[in-house]
């Protein structure tokens, strides 16, 4: 009896998941999220692996039909490292070209659609992988389909990035972004598109990375932006992102230079990501003393009139080239977020940056750089004196043993920024989108993960 009991149990569950699968009732996305990008890595797919990338395609169900929906899947090689497909050091996976465990896929949250009919699927798929995405925060959810053809239909023609190389210049859909061709290092040039929430204006001075310390042989070492060359040698541009690997070296102490980093800066339509690397050869106490290491981004004062903000300082300080009494008191300790709200005609848009990087391994640390006067002159720069100068100082550095230090900043673009919006983008990494998928083979049957 007890066995009948579980046997008619375990039916209904099974009936139930067909039913859920297989019913040809529409189930309408009920997701908010709209600026995470989504990951899935080979291995979350196993059904697919060996399929053909470039057979693959991604849709949503949006209204009452299925779409095709911008997405890329980047290759790894067997070391784990990013394949570039463009580029002088461009380079193929092992496999070439074929869907594998470390290979991954992207796409954007707000590209996802409702559950659609099984009825209504594109025809000529082979295998399906429904992707099911909910929000931790409040349960919503929303779906994308990856399918599998012999003869594909056409992709979505959406592009959000495009990198141009001969100008170093990438052109996202929220923003255009540009190095310094004195310092190419870091940003020369930055601006918010209209979908942006800005008016294209560069509003951009340039990063500045300002290294000052004093050794045990009495001699200063100073080190600028300028003293780093870097060169992009590699990059993939897909309709989703761009990774750009970029070799980097300097003349970190006289006669000791830097082995050549190599570092991935990463764009999306809404958000880029710049890793910053700190490498010593040896204790920092062997030779050094004192310390000042910052880095921050400059604005031009001819666009007065922005706000800036910390997690520490959420009232907002404005940024016009003088010092206020607000501004002077500015809280300086480490910080989780800061933004830079535009206020001109024209621009609703803001930046919000956030600074990643481990605290457990490292005494390291990031604190606030905060400066708003046109008297205090800043050079190297492009026009004298800070403006909403923004950035951090690296505390601890003349203590640093050893080795590595990774920092990771990320730029998050907001098209219309009210101050206590901030949680949505700081979630997209504190609290991200769980991620299910299952298969659908094309002789009907659903497979459960
Ligand atoms: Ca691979
Ligand atoms: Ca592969
Ligand atoms: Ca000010
Ligand atoms: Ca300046």
């Amino acid at each position: 009896m007890r066995g009948l009991i579980r046997t008619a149990a375990c039916l209904s569950i099974l009936l139930c998941a067909f039913s859920l699968c297989f019913a040809n009732v529409l189930i309408p996305p009920t997701m908010t999220r709209d600026a995470d990008p989504v990951f899935v890595q080979g291995k979350q797919l196993p059904w697919m692996m060996g399929k053909r990338i470039d057979h693959l395609r991604l849709y949503a169900f949006h209204g009452t039909d299925f779409v095709p929906v911008p997405f890329q899947v980047d290759e790894r090689d067997p070391d784990g490292e990013y394949v570039f497909p463009l580029g002088p050091k461009a380079n193929a996976d092992s496999d070439n070209g074929l869907f594998d465990e470390n290979d991954e896929l992207v796409f954007m949250v707000r590209d996802g659609g409702g559950r659609g009919p099984l009825t209504m699927w594109v025809g000529g798929w082979e295998v399906v992988s429904v992707i099911e995405l909910t929000d931790p925060v409040d349960g919503a959810k929303s779906w994308v389909y990856l399918m599998s053809f012999a003869n594909p239909p056409a992709p979505s023609d959406v592009d959000y990035v495009r990198y141009e190389p001969e100008t170093a210049t990438i052109y996202a859909r929220n923003y255009t972004m540009g190095f310094h061709p004195e310092a190419p290092i870091g940003i020369g040039r930055l601006s918010m598109t209209e979908a942006g929430g800005g008016t294209d204006r560069d509003m951009a001075d340039r990063l500045k990375i300002r290294f000052r310390a004093n050794t045990v042989f009495g001699i200063n070492v100073y080190r600028q932006e300028e003293m780093f060359t870097s060169k992009a040698i590699a990059w993939i541009d897909g309709p989703v992102r761009i990774v750009r690997r970029t070799k980097n070296r300097m003349v970190l102490f006289w006669k000791i230079p830097t082995p050549s980093a190599l570092l991935d800066n990463i764009y999306y339509f809404n958000a880029f990501e710049f890793p910053t690397r700190v490498h010593l050869p040896f204790d920092s106490d062997t030779f050094i003393r004192e310390v000042e290491f910052r880095v921050s981004t400059d604005n031009m004062c001819a666009f007065k009139g922005r706000y800036f903000y910390n997690e520490k300082n959420t009232k907002g300080v404005l940024i016009n080239g003088v010092t206020s009494e607000q501004e002077r008191n500015l809280d300086t300790g480490s910080y989780g977020w800061m933004v830079v709200a535009g206020t001109l005609e024209g621009e609703r848009g803001a930046w919000l940056n956030r600074l990643l990087y481990d605290p457990t391994i490292t005494s390291v640390r990031p604190t606030l750089y905060y400066r708003d006067q046109m008297s205090n002159l800043d050079p190297p720069e492009d026009e004298p004196g800070e403006c909403g100068d923004v950035g951090y100082y690296l505390e601890g550095v003349e203590r640093m043993e050893k080795g590595t230090f990774e920092l990771i900043s990320i730029m998050y673009n907001f098209t219309d920024y009210k101050p206590g919006m901030e949680r949505r983008y700081l979630d997209i990494l504190d609290r991200p989108l769980q991620i299910r998928a299952y298969p659908v083979l094309h002789s009907g049957v659903r497979t459960t993960n």
